[in-house]
């Protein structure tokens, strides 16, 4: 009996071995979905949820330990009747965005969409009563924007997240719960987000709260296992496209298609929690306009307009999308301090769009100073803090056919000896949110 059962252990724990080193081979239309991805450059983050209500962000759960029956008030008070989901789609196109990446379920656990599989959803829990990611669905696809489902792995309301991460603790729950219940729950959600809604991907959230910080090498052990394989399995069966990204704040694993990194372009990590290391996938950067994701009535410390346009030139520059945050307020408008900055990068990138979309990032790089993007033989070096008129770029190993301001076509003065590339901007000409220099690669 003894031997039967080390036998089938044996079997099992080869089995999962196995499983976790299942290589990922991303289909044709994955690599097409990833390239689309990449040059859509520009994308709407939207936090919205039942916490709206409480104008203090989507951490509100954790950060006032509400305890689960308190918070399951919220619900009953959500009722944004004045959401119009024509009028955010509009926005965002407006603003010169591709897509939308919405919370379907953030760590609250609350759903914004018709879930079958509990009952604490936006149809059924809220004198809204209407799916919220279904009329945004609805309206992504009339007017061509690509729409991608955030999901929080992390949940601090199912009693079967457990054991308990580093978040959520107080939220009254019973010290006990099954693991496996709730990663069977998790996968029927994001099964049906795949399945009955038309998505372009998921963006994970939450894994971190598992991890387990004792195995300085290795920051990829959890506490539990997410098995995340076979989560990116069960999407990628429904439809081979779904881009899966996951922000772990760690190397992607197998299975994941893009890379996030939060308030931070690829690399930094100014925040503390992001890490360094950047992978070989297709790269997203993502961040506020003031400093909350969810709606937060007293956070008034809105970036500039420059700012923002500054930030999607560097990551554009530092080879990633933007994706730019709104959190809606409980009555489902955008705040129009957000919506107003929004409009300007629109104008901004009606403009200079063209050195943007569809670019990748170009080989001059001068930290703070200057970030170059390029398509094909167009290079466009953007100057965002100049201290002159003169751009002296070092290590320039190409020749050039000719440099203009990409602006107005005005000819920019080059001069390019022993790597050494001279450029020479007229001073009335300099624009100090972002100098645009075309070049004509030979
Ligand atoms: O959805 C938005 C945030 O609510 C969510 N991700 C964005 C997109 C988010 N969750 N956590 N954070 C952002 C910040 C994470 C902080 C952490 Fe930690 C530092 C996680 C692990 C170390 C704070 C300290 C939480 C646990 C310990």
């Amino acid at each position: 009996m003894k031997k039967i059962f080390t036998a089938l252990l044996v079997v099992l724990m080869f089995g999962s071995v196995l499983s976790a080193q299942e290589k990922y081979i991303p289909t044709k239309k994955n690599l097409e979905a990833r390239e689309w991805f990449q040059d859509a450059r520009f994308g709407m983050f939207i936090h919205w949820g039942v916490y709206s209500v409480l104008g203090d962000g989507e951490w509100v759960m954790n950060n006032q330990n509400i305890p689960v029956d308190r918070y399951e008030l919220l619900p009953g008070f959500f009722n944004p009747e004045q959401f119009d989901a024509k009028k955010i789609v509009d926005l965002a196109k407006k603003a010169g965005m591709k897509y939308i990446t919405i919370t379907t379920k953030h760590h609250d656990g609350f759903a914004m969409y018709d879930s079958k599989v509990s009952d604490y959803n936006v149809v059924k829990a809220t004198p809204y009563g209407k799916d919220i990611f279904r009329m945004l669905e609805e309206e992504c696809e009339k007017q061509g924007i690509k729409l991608f489902a955030y999901y929080s792995q992390l949940d601090w309301r199912h009693p079967d997240y457990f054991p308990r991460g580093r978040t959520g603790n107080k939220t009254g729950r019973p010290e006990s719960g099954a693991w496996e219940q709730y990663l069977q729950f998790q996968d029927a959600q994001i099964k049906e987000l795949a399945e009955n809604y038309n998505i372009a991907g998921f963006w994970f959230d939450g894994w971190w709260d598992q991890q387990d910080k004792s195995d300085k090498d290795n920051p990829k052990k959890t506490k539990v296992n997410w098995d995340l394989s076979h989560t990116y399995k069960m999407i990628h069966d429904v439809n081979s496209a779904l881009l899966v990204g996951n922000n772990h704040h760690v190397l992607p694993f197998e299975g994941e298609d893009f890379q996030m990194f939060e308030k931070d372009l690829p690399g930094k990590n100014t925040t503390g929690f992001g890490g360094t290391k950047i992978g070989s996938l297709p790269l997203e950067t993502c961040e506020t306009i003031n400093h909350s994701w969810g709606f937060n009535l007293q956070d008034g410390k809105h970036k500039s307009v420059k700012e923002l346009i500054q930030y999607i030139v560097k990551a554009a520059g530092n080879d990633a999308n933007f994706l730019l945050n709104v959190g809606p307020m409980p009555n489902g408008k955008i705040q129009e301090e957000h919506k107003q900055r929004l409009l300007a990068m629109g104008e901004w990138m009606k403009k200079n769009g063209e050195t943007i979309y569809g670019t990748r990032k170009g080989s001059v790089y001068i930290e703070n100073k200057v970030v170059s993007t390029q398509k094909g033989k167009k290079l466009y070096i953007h100057v965002l803090n100049p201290v002159d008129n003169k751009i002296v770029i070092d290590g320039f190993n190409e020749k050039i056919k000719g440099a203009v301001l990409f602006e107005d076509r005005t000819k920019v003065g080059y001069r390019l000896k022993n790597k050494r590339l001279e450029l020479t901007v007229p001073t009335e000409k300099i624009n100090e949110t972002d100098t645009i220099i075309e070049i004509t690669l030979k």
